[in-house]
């Protein structure tokens, strides 16, 4: 039987040992050109040219196509993509589940709505590897993989919130009204799938002190960690020694964020996952 994993391009994620893995690449793209986050893409170079770039940029989508040629090939299709609510990809993703069952109506596909993105997403991919190495059944997977995304959460740090705001993800009236617009500023994935400010934070110290704030108020208990950084590893070091010397944290890992969270989180940004009970 051929099992398959599927994610958008928001996990930041280029491959997976042990398993068939793909990620639908979203766009990110300016009036001059178009930059598809897939494996070819030079991160650092498009920061660079969209720094200088002095016009509008914005990011689309994976098509219905390049979804189902993700789910081709396989028996069962486990898709993971960011949330419905500020992105059309899990809309995409579905119509694309069912357009492929018409013409195969044996495979057995999934998609999860994560409601968040990146490093969360990571967390419910390696669960979802770790269950068909066990060799757990299609529906039960589904099942599990929908409860254990209750027990996880995305915090981050966002550098600016340009991009959002110019891309309409976050309203620029709120923004303001938040204080957070123009302002580094730590925020959480609610739970309908948006954005949730917490708190400004000027200094590392605060953003330290705030984030054990966080994990005290959720109950962490020193579950899995996963911190994406937007070329900031020092701030991500920073927060995984706090939360390890706290918590004793083992199972950390610390990895860059690919084109489209690199976009939106901007330089400097920070997304972290963890378990919580
Ligand atoms: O064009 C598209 O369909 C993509 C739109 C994506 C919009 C949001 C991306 C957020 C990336 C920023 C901080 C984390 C926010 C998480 C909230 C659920 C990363």
């Amino acid at each position: 039987m051929k099992i398959k994993i599927v994610a958008d391009s928001s996990c930041d994620i280029l491959c997976m040992e042990e398993v068939d893995f793909c990620t639908a690449p979203l766009i990110i793209s300016t009036d001059e050109k178009d930059y598809i986050d897939d494996e070819t893409l030079d991160v650092a170079q498009m920061r660079k040219e969209l720094s200088e770039y002095k016009g509008r940029s914005g990011t689309a989508c994976p098509n219905i196509d390049c979804w189902m040629s993700c789910y081709a090939d396989a028996d069962e299709v486990y898709v993971v993509t960011m949330t419905s609510n500020l992105s059309g990809t899990y809309n995409s993703a579905m119509a694309a589940k069912e357009l492929y069952l018409q013409e195969h109506p044996d495979t057995k596909i999934h998609v999860f709505d994560t409601l968040s993105t990146g490093p969360e997403m990571r967390l419910l991919i390696e669960k979802i590897v770790e269950w068909k190495k066990g060799g757990i059944p299609f529906e039960t997977v589904c099942e599990k993989g929908t409860e254990y995304l209750k027990h996880t959460r995305l915090f981050f740090v966002l550098e600016s919130m340009h991009n959002l705001v110019q891309n309409g993800r976050v309203s620029k009236v709120a923004a303001i009204a938040a204080g957070v617009l123009g302002i580094r500023a730590m925020g959480t994935a609610s739970s309908e799938g948006t954005l949730e400010m917490v708190a400004k934070c000027r200094g590392y110290k605060k953003i330290v002190s705030e984030y054990m704030h966080q994990l005290e108020k959720i109950g962490y208990q020193g579950g899995k960690l996963r911190i994406a950084h937007a070329n900031n590893l020092e701030l991500a070091e920073t927060l995984k020694n706090a939360v390890q010397k706290v918590y004793n944290t083992l199972d950390v890992m610390i990895y860059e964020t690919r084109g489209l969270c690199s976009f939106y989180a901007e330089e400097g940004g920070i997304l972290i996952g963890c378990e919580t009970i």
